[in-house]
C-alpha cells in the first residue's frame, strides 16, 4: 500500500521517532504548526476516524494517553497544547492514514481555522 504513514511505521522511510510500541509511533511533524507539532500515528491503517468502531476503543484512548504523556515529557502540560484529529476534506485531512496532532508552545487560537 502507498501511505506514507505505513511507511514510517514501518521504518522504510525515516522520521524523527519520539516514541513507539505494538500499536503506535509518534514522530515530529515534518510541517510544523507550533513549535512542538508531534503525531501519534497507528501501525494500523485506518483511512479516516469516521472506520473507528468499538474494536478500536483501546487503540484510540491508547493514542490519547500517549499524546498527553508526550506533552508532559515535552514540558507542554502546564501551559497547556491541543490536540486534534482532522476528518476528510472539509476537516483538514491531508493524509488518509489517521493520527493524532499534538501541538504546543504557543498561544492557540479559537475558533480554529
Ligand atoms: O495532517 C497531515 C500531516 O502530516 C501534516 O501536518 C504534514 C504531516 N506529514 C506529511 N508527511 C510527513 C512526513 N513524511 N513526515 C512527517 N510529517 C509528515 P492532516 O491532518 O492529514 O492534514
Amino acid at each position: 500500500m502507498d501511505c506514507i504513514f505505513c511507511k514510517i511505521a514501518n521504518k522504510e522511510i525515516p522520521s524523527t521517532l519520539l516514541y513507539e510500541d505494538e500499536q503506535i509511533v509518534a514522530f515530529n511533524d515534518n510541517a510544523p504548526q507550533a513549535p512542538t507539532h508531534v503525531l501519534i500515528v497507528p501501525h494500523q491503517h485506518i483511512v479516516t476516524i469516521n472506520d473507528f468502531g468499538k474494536q478500536h476503543s483501546t487503540l484510540i484512548g491508547h493514542m490519547i494517553l500517549t499524546a498527553t504523556q508526550l506533552a508532559k515529557d515535552l514540558s507542554l502540560a502546564e501551559d497547556g497544547y491541543r490536540l486534534v484529529w482532522n476528518c476528510n476534506r472539509q476537516g483538514g485531512q491531508a493524509v488518509y492514514h489517521i493520527h493524532l496532532h499534538l501541538l504546543g508552545g504557543r498561544n492557540m487560537h479559537w475558533p480554529p481555522g
